[in-house]
């Protein structure tokens, strides 16, 4: 049985294409319902912490720099199969792979700078929401 929420953050490059709005009227149209939103900035060595899992990936140290370059808003998503429904509505890590009217194919810039992060998994999801809000923020 897929859990009901997700998590996701509005990205650096995105927040700074002025596409927060467009992108969060997307998410709220395809259905998702925000439980708790965070406008905020990330240092390189918390991006790090977040992105502990690719640590030993070639694009690890430029991903860290590049998600501590500017605000991020980071979200908690509720929906039914959230966390698939999610990922099919961002499309596929490079911008150039993702299907016509996902928000990467519309608004990321490159494979790095990919406008929105979506968990990969309901365990994932509660870790990464607890990565940036409290117990008493996620009701
Ligand atoms: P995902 O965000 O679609 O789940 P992951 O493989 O978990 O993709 O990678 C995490 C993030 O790392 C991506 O969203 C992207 O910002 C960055 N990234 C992934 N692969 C590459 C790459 O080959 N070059 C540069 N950055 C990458
Ligand atoms: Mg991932």
């Amino acid at each position: 049985m897929s859990g009901k929420r997700t998590f996701t953050m509005i990205k650096p490059d995105a927040t700074a294409a002025n596409n927060i709005g467009a992108i969060t009227k997307m998410i709220e149209e395809a259905g998702f319902v925000i439980k708790a939103s965070k406008m905020t900035r990330l240092t390189p060595e918390r991006a790090g912490e977040f992105y502990a899992v690719h640590k030993e990936r070639p694009f690890y140290k430029d991903l860290c720099e590049y998600m501590s370059s500017g605000p991020i808003v980071a979200m908690v998503l509720e929906k039914d199969n959230a966390v698939a429904d999610f990922r099919t509505l961002i499309g596929a890590t490079n911008p150039a792979d993702a299907a016509e009217g996902t928000i990467r194919k519309l608004y990321a810039k490159s494979i790095e700078a990919n406008a929105v992060h979506g968990s990969d998994a309901d365990e994932t999801a509660a870790e990464e929401a607890k990565f940036f809000f409290s117990a008493l923020e996620l009701y």
